[in-house]
């Protein structure tokens, strides 16, 4: 053991250091408690003998400023003093004391005094190491409660939690918070096509977008269930929001995953669904995803392969067509004429003449547009269907819930 031996007389001092030194242990030594200080802070010795009347700063002073030290630094300390009064006992146990024996001490006593306080060092050390190791599994276990063992996103328990805290915040601070729904499109197919474990795979890397495209700290992409994803990006408008949904559909696109029996595109394409709680707002979680929803379905109907944002089909709804444009513009999309979709479920513009006239009748209006989100197209699709940025007008009726 490294023992420190602090005590003014050096006649004293020597005498230890023979003993000590027999008994195969190193030591230091100080002459008085501020030397025995600084000692202790650069050598961390793994035991203290100490004697209490010193000049400078005495043993208790000394032993009470080792113990403020903390758990850390923490080391048996043996107080050696001439005084026999239970008094001062009683004080160097206050002060911080383990032990306390008196002048002269017998090699016999002290080898086994030091002995008892080397085996309480070793348990507590030991105790120190499980509470290390059991608070670092501690926060692993809560790490892995909130991930989604597949794709390492936050997983459904912690989405459910972080956006119920986010709407609180937003209502706080009054500023907006946009939720984006994301569904992979013919999914199904895609697993029939390439197996399970390829669709796993393709999850994964769908995962791995969603974390590129979020921007700030405060953005959370979590796995909604199934092929699902989510995205809460808090203190974001709706423009914000539709131009996360446009880089993620392009991350997508620049991956190229191929997905033969889609009937969209030949690469692997998202449909997805933004809303957006305004600030001032006071709508519940379940609100908020309802209204992702609904565009997602939206979207679903309109071809797939694209963004719609909720509230886009009333004529003076909240997300403008500027603002619209604006972010398209920031993507680097342009609008192009209404044109069919060959995958829209229901209704598509090229059936629906109230489509094109509802588009062009309001340039104020943002209703019928949303753009084609970037991906190749396959040979003969219909313009408008699948890559090059082309925007796409569609009334659709909404009469149920997108996806699974
Ligand atoms: P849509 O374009 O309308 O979204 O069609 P879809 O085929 O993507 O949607 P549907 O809801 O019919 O099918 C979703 C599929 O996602 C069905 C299911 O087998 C698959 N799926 C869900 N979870 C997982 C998963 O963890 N791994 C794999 N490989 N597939 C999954
Ligand atoms: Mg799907
Ligand atoms: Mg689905």
């Amino acid at each position: 053991m490294k023992i420190l031996v602090v005590d003014d007389s050096a006649t004293i001092r020597a005498g230890l250091r023979i003993q000590l030194t027999r008994m195969q242990h190193e030591v230091l030594e100080a002459e008085n408690g501020e030397r025995a200080l600084e000692m202790w802070g650069a050598q961390r010795p793994d035991l203290v003998l100490i004697d209490v009347m010193m000049p400078v700063m005495d043993g208790y002073e000394a032993a009470r400023q080792m113990r403020a030290a903390g758990q850390d630094e923490w080391a048996p300390i043996i107080f050696l003093s001439s005084m026999e009064a239970d008094q001062d006992l009683e004080r160097a146990i206050e002060a911080g004391g383990d032990d306390y024996l008196v002048k002269p001490v017998s090699a016999v006593v002290l080898s086994a005094k030091i002995r008892a306080m080397h085996r309480l060092e070793t348990m507590r050390r030991r105790l120190l190491e499980v509470s290390r190791e059991l608070a670092a599994s501690n926060r692993q276990l809560e790490m892995l409660s909130r991930q989604d063992g597949l794709t390492g996103l936050a997983n459904r328990r912690y989405f459910d939690a972080c956006l119920a805290t986010e709407i609180r915040r937003a209502s706080r601070s009054g500023e907006p918070l946009s939720l984006i729904l994301i569904d992979i499109d013919y999914f199904k197919l895609y697993n029939d096509a390439y197996g399970h474990q390829g669709g796993d795979d393709c999850l994964k890397r769908v995962a791995g977008c969603m974390q590129a495209v979020c921007q700030r700290a405060a953005d959370l992409p979590a796995r909604y269930g199934g092929e699902e994803f989510v995205l809460i990006l808090p203190n974001t408008t709706p423009e914000g929001a539709r131009i996360v949904a446009n880089s993620l559909s392009a991350a997508i696109a620049a991956l190229e995953i191929t997905h033969a029996s889609s009937k969209v595109n030949r690469f692997l394409t998202l449909s997805q669904g933004i809303a957006t709680l305004p600030p001032g707002t006071e709508l519940g979680p379940e609100v908020l995803i309802e209204h992702a929803d609904q565009a997602l379905y939206r979207a679903k109907e309109r071809g797939r392969n694209r963004a719609e944002m909720h509230g886009e089909t009333t004529a003076q709804g909240p997300m403008g067509l500027a603002a619209n444009v604006q972010a398209d513009a920031a993507m680097g999309l342009s609008a192009q004429a209404p044109a069919s979709s060959s995958a829209s479920s229901s209704t598509s513009s090229s059936t629906n003449p109230s489509a094109n006239s509802s588009m062009n009748s309001s340039a104020s209006s943002p209703a019928n547009l949303s753009e084609g989100l970037p991906g190749a197209a396959p040979a003969g699709t219909p313009p408008g269907t699948g890559a090059g940025g082309t925007m796409q007008a569609g009334v659709g009726t909404v009469t149920g819930k997108a996806g699974t």
